[in-house]
């Protein structure tokens, strides 16, 4: 699934011209009406590679809410959409996690590397081969404390680009030289998505430039006054990476 996965995404980046993943921690934007925020995204999604979505949300509407939500973003335009819950726990526990998120039209999850494989994530990876879907494993973080993870980068990066079904890792654009290391290591086969830029400090563009493919940004995009003038003036910042 790994060709497959990284096909598609980087077939999609060339398509829309864009390298942004949105995350959806919060639904609507600003003060925006549910029936708002959901005409919203369907005119940002074509100016999206996909949708990230959390536990916030989650929790909010439930996994056939969220579902809803994914069913008819998919509709209006091609669009990956990735299921966040950091998945952590033992393997029977992330089986029945991943089962119901896969199940109900998520392409690809996101699963916390730390964790290990054998007894572990290789829960989640069971079922997204059977639905034909893609692990992303988080292999670093963007936050301040996040070293205590990070020091691990090379060992999960090690262990987990060996298994199958694991189609790329996330890794922090606040830390980019995490991103050029694991580039260099890891070759072009596997996808690289970056979280952190925006709010969190780290310049639009810099992930791309170190060697991601994909920019995540959350409140950069739905805090914003206006998020269709903000997914397009990213645009114009992932242009300087084209071809890429
Ligand atoms: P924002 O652009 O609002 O800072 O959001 C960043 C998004 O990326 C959040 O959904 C968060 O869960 C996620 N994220 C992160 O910020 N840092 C990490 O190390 C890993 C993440 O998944």
């Amino acid at each position: 699934m790994r060709k497959y996965w990284s096909d598609k995404v980087r077939e999609i980046i060339k398509q829309k011209g864009t390298r942004l993943v949105l995350a959806l921690d919060e639904f609507p934007f600003g003060d925006f009406s549910r029936e708002e925020c959901a005409e919203v995204l369907s005119r940002l999604v074509d100016y999206l590679v996909g949708i990230k979505v959390g536990v916030p949300l989650m929790i909010k509407y439930g996994v056939f809410g969220v579902a809803e939500i994914v069913e008819s973003l998919k509709k209006n335009s091609e669009c990956i959409l990735i299921y966040d819950g950091k998945i952590s726990d033992i393997y029977h526990v992330n089986k029945k996690i991943a089962n119901m998120v896969f199940s109900v039209g998520f392409d690809l999850v996101i699963a916390h590397g730390i964790v290990g494989y054998k007894g572990g994530i290789e829960g989640v990876v069971e079922v997204a081969r059977n639905f034909k879907g893609g692990v992303l494993i988080l292999a670093a973080m963007s936050h301040e404390e996040s070293w205590i993870l990070n020091r691990n980068l090379m060992e999960i990066l090690r262990r987990y680009s060996k298994v199958d079904g694991v189609v790329g890792f996330i890794l922090p654009a606040t830390k980019p030289s995490t991103i050029r290391i694991a580039r260099e290591f890891l070759g072009n086969d596997f996808l690289i998505f970056s979280p952190g830029a925006g709010k969190q400090g780290a310049p639009y563009g810099q992930s791309i430039a170190v060697g991601a493919d994909i920019e995540i940004v959350g409140r950069g995009i739905y805090e914003s006054i206006n998020p269709m003038e903000s997914v397009v003036s990213l645009m114009e910042v992932y242009r300087q990476y084209e071809g890429k």
